[in-house]
């Protein structure tokens, strides 16, 4: 388990290493565990209280979208990117208090996107398979 932990780490960094080809500044990858099993609250305001997860490759990631925007209805959907063409799953929308589960399929690793398509500008942020 230690070893596989270290292998995603050197390779994260050979991959952030890679990215810095150009030359320009590159903001560093998100340290985080990779979960299994995530929530993310809809407060007040149109907003999420996460603007990125990082959740594990190759496994299905339970999501909860926990709505507490009393009277304010709020989704969780995962995009392949930003674009938002291509949906890979998503909750039911739900008017606050309540909460909406989905289970995301198993992803390579990569960095997707999710948001409230409701609110899609305002809420949205970084799905990161790793
Ligand atoms: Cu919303």
């Amino acid at each position: 388990m230690r070893r596989l932990a270290l292998l995603a780490v050197a390779s994260a960094l050979a991959l952030a290493v890679a990215a810095c080809g150009g030359g320009e500044e590159q903001t560093p990858e998100p340290v985080g565990t990779p979960q299994t099993s995530v929530t993310i609250r809809a407060l007040r305001g149109i907003r999420f209280d996460l603007r990125q997860m990082t959740v594990a490759a190759g496994q299905p990631i339970t999501v909860t979208m926990d709505n507490q925007d009393t009277g304010v209805p709020h989704d969780f959907v995962v995009w392949r990117d930003r674009t938002m063409r291509e949906r890979i799953a998503g909750t039911e929308q739900c008017n606050g208090p309540c909460q909406e589960t989905v289970v995301v399929p198993p992803l390579p690793e990569g960095r997707y996107f999710f948001n409230c398509t409701i609110h899609p500008t305002e809420m949205r942020g970084d799905y990161i398979v790793r």
